[in-house]
């Protein structure tokens, strides 16, 4: 199943860059392209489209706060000892001196081959006094995660903490998951794994003893936030049915707010101690120390933009549809003709754009000729729907076949073959006035009106017993002549 989480995430989220994308099923829905012209009756006509930004390394963008503020190692000077060995004592942490010193930012460096750079905090010095920091992380912009959180710790994973994320901006926190070597004893939590989630409970808050265990954290040095696991449980173990994939993540409003965030903050409880008892003659052992931190994600835009930039250390959605704010979260002046709706993964390849239409769109803005439009105003693209037959930027124009007549009429009657019956008058070739005696198409049925006497029989509610009306036998016998002449064996009496 593993390889599948990648291909899981990537449908879900689309989260490929544009080289990769033509690998995949062009039905698995892209969104890449907010808009694009195309050519129609009308001409050339933009055809707008569901759209988000790329997935990217998210960590760029932050800012990172520590509590306590001054928690960093170094000032002053301090020498740590390895928490394996209490004998190895050569690990130097100075502020002042840039090759010892252990800022925030090493968290989020580049890892080259050079040694392993990373943050670490002063000691457990204040032992029993618990040893706590904050980090958070902020984004100062609503974010989608789409691949694992993941911190490396390069002295042993904290034995507690809690990972928690922010939706608005830092003024209320929910946990994300617990971390504990005993998952009862610190949180009163029954210790689980991602593992033990289903599709129901895919969203449960968790502890998990998976990341905190002893000593094997020289090999195992990383924590993880396990989103790619949720994703594919969420998907289910064979992806036959994109569109109900899409139309959930559309209308399950938990499971999108449940990836997005606009901040993060990883409370660090109790640091590694690698054994039962902390050695209170040495507390220069233990401390925290994280060389990596990974966030995956992307702006969100609503699906009203594919690109988010960052500009003055700020991240910005540009955004398309006549959509603005950070998240392209409503609409532009004077494009507030409807209520804003995000955009639509719905239906798959391209969704739907849900553009924001112009205020007061109608005769004043659009000018739809109010008798060829479907409505005198716009609509959602700004476009003229036209009614059957009729045609033209304003819906102004008749097709062929068609003629003008408050709205395109199709032809209906003339002096010729298509005569108006008992006395009928032909107008403008799109109808027939009628004497008050007759109506239909060609004047050809009396009115059943009691009061005009005759039509016997449909007074009774039954079908009048009437022979066929003369228009309808005029019809009739067009349609036998046309077929007769186009069959090469003629049936049809030579003599009529
Ligand atoms: C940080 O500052 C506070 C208040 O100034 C002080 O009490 C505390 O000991 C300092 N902590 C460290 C680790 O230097
Ligand atoms: C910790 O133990 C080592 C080895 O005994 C010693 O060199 C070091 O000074 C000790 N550190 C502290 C703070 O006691
Ligand atoms: C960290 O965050 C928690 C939860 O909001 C708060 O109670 C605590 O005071 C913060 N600071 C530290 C150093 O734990
Ligand atoms: C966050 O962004 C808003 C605009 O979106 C800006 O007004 C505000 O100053 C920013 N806050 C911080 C702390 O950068
Ligand atoms: C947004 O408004 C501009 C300016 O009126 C217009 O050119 C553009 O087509 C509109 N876009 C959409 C998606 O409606
Ligand atoms: C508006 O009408 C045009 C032309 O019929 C059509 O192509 C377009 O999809 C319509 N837009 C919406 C949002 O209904
Ligand atoms: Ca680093």
């Amino acid at each position: 199943m593993r390889p599948n989480f990648a291909l899981t995430l990537q449908a879900l989220w689309t989260a490929v860059c544009q080289a990769a994308m033509q690998h995949y099923p062009a039905a698995w829905g892209h969104y890449d392209v907010c808009k694009s012209q195309i050519y129609s009756d009308e001409g050339l006509t933009w055809d707008f489209m569901a759209c988000q930004p790329e997935a990217a390394d998210m960590t760029q963008f932050l800012k990172v706060t520590l509590d306590p503020p001054n928690i960093t190692c170094g000032d002053p000077p301090e020498t740590y000892c390895a928490l394996e060995n209490p004998y190895m004592c050569n690990n130097e942490c100075d502020a002042s001196t840039e090759e010892l010193a252990h800022p925030p930012k090493l968290m989020f460096d580049t890892e080259g081959r050079n040694p392993t750079t990373f943050w670490q905090s002063s000691s457990w010095k204040k032992y029993p006094k618990a040893l706590l920091v904050n980090i958070t992380l902020s984004w100062n912009k609503t974010i989608e995660l789409t691949d694992d959180i993941v911190l490396t710790f390069e002295s042993g994973r904290p034995e507690q903490m809690v990972l928690e994320k922010s939706l608005d901006y830092g003024r209320s926190w929910q946990p994300y998951q617990f971390y504990a070597t005993d998952c009862l004893d610190a949180f009163t939590m029954e210790p689980k794994t991602v593992q033990d989630l289903t599709q129901h409970t895919l969203l449960d808050i968790i502890c998990t003893e998976e990341y905190s265990r002893g000593y094997v954290w020289k090999y195992d040095k990383t924590v993880r936030f396990e989103i790619k696991d949720r994703f594919a449980l969420f998907a289910g173990p064979r992806l036959h049915n994109m569109a109900s994939l899409y139309g959930q993540l559309d209308t399950t409003k938990n499971l999108r707010d449940f990836f997005t965030i606009t901040d993060l903050r990883v409370r660090l409880l109790r640091p590694a101690t690698g054994a039962t008892m902390v050695d209170e003659n040495n507390l220069s052992r233990y401390f925290y120390a994280i060389s990596d931190i990974k966030v995956q994600g992307r702006c969100k835009c609503n699906l009203h933009a594919n690109s988010c930039v960052f500009d003055r250390e700020k991240l910005i959605c540009e955004c398309e549809h006549n959509t603005t704010g950070p998240d392209c979260g409503r609409c532009k002046r004077n494009y507030q003709g409807r209520a804003w709706s995000a955009g639509s993964y719905l239906p798959i390849p391209k969704g739907t754009a849900n553009v924001c239409v112009p205020n007061n769109v109608g005769p004043v803005k659009c000018s739809c000729n109010p008798f060829g439009s479907v409505s005198d105003r716009c609509n959602a693209t700004g476009v003229c729907v036209c009614k059957a037959g009729t045609s033209g930027p304003k819906c102004q124009q008749c097709l062929r076949g068609f003629i003008w007549d408050n709205g395109c009429k199709s032809r209906v009657c003339d002096n010729e073959l298509l005569r108006c019956q008992n006395g009928g008058v032909c107008v403008n070739n799109v109808r027939c006035s009628c004497p008050s005696a007759y109506t239909g198409v060609l004047c050809e049925k009396p009115r059943c009106e009691t009061e005009l006497g005759g039509c016997k029989g449909a007074e009774s509610g039954q079908a009048p017993v009437t022979s066929p009306s003369i228009g309808t036998f005029l019809m009739l016998l067009l349609l036998l002549l046309s077929s007769a002449l186009l069959t090469e064996a003629s049936y049809w009496p030579a003599g009529l």
